[in-house]
């Protein structure tokens, strides 16, 4: 086999300085290293214009545990938790018990303030919000670390609790284990407690029997002979737990005579696959960067590539958060406002199957779990690229002091073949037109291992300008038993609420919905939304041989009323986020289109419990006034929430929205049909949306992009049999 590598040193210096500011260590020459007897050859010439862009002079160091704020949005430090930790330690009301963190971050300036802020200005104040529980009741705090005091102390501002913390999550679980009616009910099903796997998905809200404490269900599962335990699930047994008080409040227990799918074939590890695949092997593939990489992140959080300058950090709850996203216009050169802040608010996940066992789970994972709270390192070269560069995450744990969530993003250039722009054209007047370009993008990726579910996210920037949202999702499908193993023994079309996958083993029928927070500011915060619909027009008789043609209706939405968006295939639009001031040399207002991409709505009754809570998902796009209490569509409290705060809350405000601060609001859907390719690991199913520029350019920013030439790409490998 034929390696051309980059040093394999070039990987440990990287996953050792997992925070080194640019990627001059990796662009000295040097470390373009070919090992392997068969190479002919591996060279390249380097790109003049290319070598400029790894400049060193501004870096530093950037090490999560000992970082200093360095930008207004920059999340809390390790010294600024343990300075939060301390007052709350000796804040009056807190002073007989240190109650649990739930959520501990930066409680952001004020927008005003953060986009006067200049480098080298002092840093406005620095706050941490803060949600605890105590004694049954929710307590939201913000702190002021400058006068290190407690400045506003809100109690169970909704109905809803904060997200859970690990903690009660394994309490809840050691309360399970230790349940003997449980045990007795575990092993009647001839299940050892050895080989349990118990997880606790949330309650959602089911009316007044739930009201009043914080519950959790309890379901379970067998992991003998497999680690693929959620593919072994022991139907019908639920133990609902109060939290708070740490005790059993009932234990389900139906649904006896269903077997426990078998285990074979359910090991999705590398190292357990005994046999090979029929299939011809890929050779090694991977995308040279023998200058190193394009970007550089500047003081921990700023990313700078090509036309593009924006803030990055992870978020306990959000996962990650792009802030202050600018393009650099490529005619004049001035660095052009497009997004104030972008991150998923929240992903809803609603089962269809009402089974006692199955009702209640309608997830929403951002309020009740964190995305960020459950993502996992990523894996090098396999999650990401080899040239990817990691951010680790800083969270706070419940008993309030900060610890590193590994390598949760990275980022990195995608070039996967695909072109910017092209033309050919049979030679005209003795002109030769073959003209085209490679496209390649920047990736900011993190993935949030939510139980069964792994949701891939996805902020990726092109150079002309627009940024392309996805959301991919693989892991585990949550199955249910039955007492079925092929198709022919279910007599009634409607008897399974989804297709079997294995033997004894359903699919449940399920959607997912990702809704996005963008605050957009072209070109500043004052902003209109445009909805630019095709009307039909049909032609006077004898006009024209033609009947009907399409023509685009502009119509800018007031309200908030008139943002709300459902929509609809053979009534189509354009959604656009125009600055009704700024307009481009034709007289055209600078915009953004939103580009939807999902293909879901969700279709349950709107009075169904779980969508009274999900109400942000009954339109696909929302344009609300800014406010910055306004980040999380179900709302800021969401576990076992009735729906009381949230998006379409405020959105029924019906503020007016035309030339104001504005932000829009998108949630991506899938509905899911499993199926047995589904097992026992999903292949990864990708969705995605656009926000792309229109009018907000003179013209293609990318005209004058570089095409490649064979003599600026490294050869690497067997290169005889390109040369
Ligand atoms: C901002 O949002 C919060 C939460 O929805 C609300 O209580 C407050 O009244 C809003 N402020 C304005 C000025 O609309
Ligand atoms: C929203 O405001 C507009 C303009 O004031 C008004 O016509 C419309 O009826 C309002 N809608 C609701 C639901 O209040
Ligand atoms: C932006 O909107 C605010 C609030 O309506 C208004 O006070 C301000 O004058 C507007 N700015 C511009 C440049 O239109
Ligand atoms: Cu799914």
């Amino acid at each position: 086999m034929e390696i051309c590598s980059l040093n394999r040193f070039s990987f440990i210096i990287f996953m050792f300085f997992a925070s080194v500011v640019t990627w001059y260590t990796l662009s000295r020459p040097g470390y373009f290293d070919c090992a392997g007897s068969n190479i002919v050859a591996c060279t390249f010439s380097s790109r003049k214009h290319i070598s400029s862009v790894s400049q060193a002079s501004n870096s530093k160091l950037y090490k999560v545990n000992d970082a200093t704020p360095l930008h207004p949005l920059d999340p809390l430090t390790v010294q600024e938790i343990n300075q939060v930790k301390a007052i709350l330690a000796n804040y009056e009301p807190f002073l007989a018990s240190f109650p649990p963190i739930h959520s501990l971050c930066l409680d952001e300036p004020d927008k005003s303030q953060v986009l006067a802020w200049k480098k080298g200005d002092s840093l406005p104040v620095r706050k941490a919000s803060v949600i605890t529980v105590l004694d049954g009741h929710t307590h939201v705090v913000i702190v002021d670390l400058g006068l290190a005091l407690v400045t506003s102390h809100t109690m169970d501002p909704y109905s809803g609790y904060p997200v859970v913390t690990i903690h009660d999550l394994g309490e809840a679980l050691r309360t399970t284990y230790s349940n003997e009616d449980f045990k007795k009910a575990i092993a009647a099903r001839g299940v050892e407690m050895s080989d349990l796997s118990c997880i606790t998905p949330s309650p959602g809200w089911f009316g007044p029997d739930e009201e009043g404490r914080r519950i959790a269900k309890i379901v379970c599962f067998s992991s003998q002979g497999t680690p693929n335990f959620y593919m072994r699930p022991i139907e019908g047994i639920v133990v609902i737990i109060d939290m708070d008080k740490k005790k059993v409040v009932k234990i389900i227990d139906v649904n006896r005579g269903i077997p426990i799918p078998k285990g074979e074939n359910t090991d999705y590890r590398y190292v357990s696959q005994d046999r090979p695949m029929n299939m011809k092997p890929i050779n090694p593939i991977s995308i040279e960067q023998p200058n190193g990489p394009s970007f550089t992140v500047q003081d921990g959080h700023t990313v700078t590539w090509a036309n593009w300058v924006f803030h990055l950090k992870a978020d306990q709850r959000a996962g990650l958060i792009i802030s202050q996203a600018k393009v650099r216009d490529s005619e004049t050169g001035e660095l052009r406002s497009v997004m104030y802040k972008g991150f998923v608010s929240e992903l809803y996940v609603p089962y269809m199957d009402t089974d006692e066992g199955w009702y209640f789970k309608t997830y929403m994972d951002a309020g009740e779990f964190g995305l960020g709270a459950t993502a996992m390192p990523l894996v090098p070269l396999n999650d990401c690229p080899r040239n990817a560069y990691y951010m680790d995450g800083l969270f706070v744990a419940a008993d309030g002091s900060p610890f590193i969530q590994p390598n949760m993003i990275c980022i990195f250039e995608r070039y996967a073949g695909d072109i910017g722009w092209r033309h050919s054209e049979l030679p005209v007047n003795g002109f030769q037109n073959r003209e085209s370009r490679p496209k390649v993008t920047l990736v900011a990726r993190m993935i949030a291992s939510v139980g069964n579910y792994d949701y891939i996210f996805d902020w990726e920037f092109q150079t002309d300008g627009l940024i392309r949202v996805k959301v991919g999702l693989s892991g585990m499908l949550m199955v249910k038993g039955t007492k079925h193993e092929n198709v022919d023994q279910v007599y009634e079309n409607n008897e399974l609420n989804g297709p079997l996958v294995s033997e004894n083993a359903i699919g449940v029928v399920h959607d997912h919905f990702i809704t996005f927070h963008l605050d957009m500011d072209i070109d500043g915060t004052n902003n209109s939304f445009a909805k630019v619909n095709l009307v039909k027009e049909e032609t006077l008789a004898g006009k024209s041989p033609r009947k009907s043609i399409l023509k685009p209706n502009r119509k800018i939405a007031k309200t908030e009323e008139e943002a709300q968006i459902k929509l609809k295939l053979y009534d189509p639009s354009e959604f656009h986020v125009i600055n009704p001031l700024r307009r481009s040399r034709l007289g055209n207002p600078t915009g953004y289109k939103i580009v939807p991409g999902g293909t879901a709505a969700s279709l349950l009754d709107l009075d169904d419990p779980p969508q009274l809570r999900a109400a942000f998902t009954n339109n696909q796009i929302w344009v609300t006034r800014y406010n910055q209490s306004e980040q999380w569509a179900g709302g800021l409290l969401v576990y076992q929430s009735k729906g009381d705060d949230g998006l379409a809350v405020w959105s029924a405000r019906n503020r007016s929205i035309e030339n104001k601060d504005v932000v829009l609001w998108y949630t991506l859907g899938f509905h899911h049909i499993p199926c047995q390719e589904d097992f026992p690991v999903m292949p990864t199913v990708w969705s995605s949306f656009d926000l792309k520029p229109v009018n907000f350019f003179e013209s293609n920013p990318i005209l004058r992009a570089m095409p490649n030439f064979e003599k600026d790409l490294p050869v690497c490998g067997p290169g005889s049999l390109y040369q």
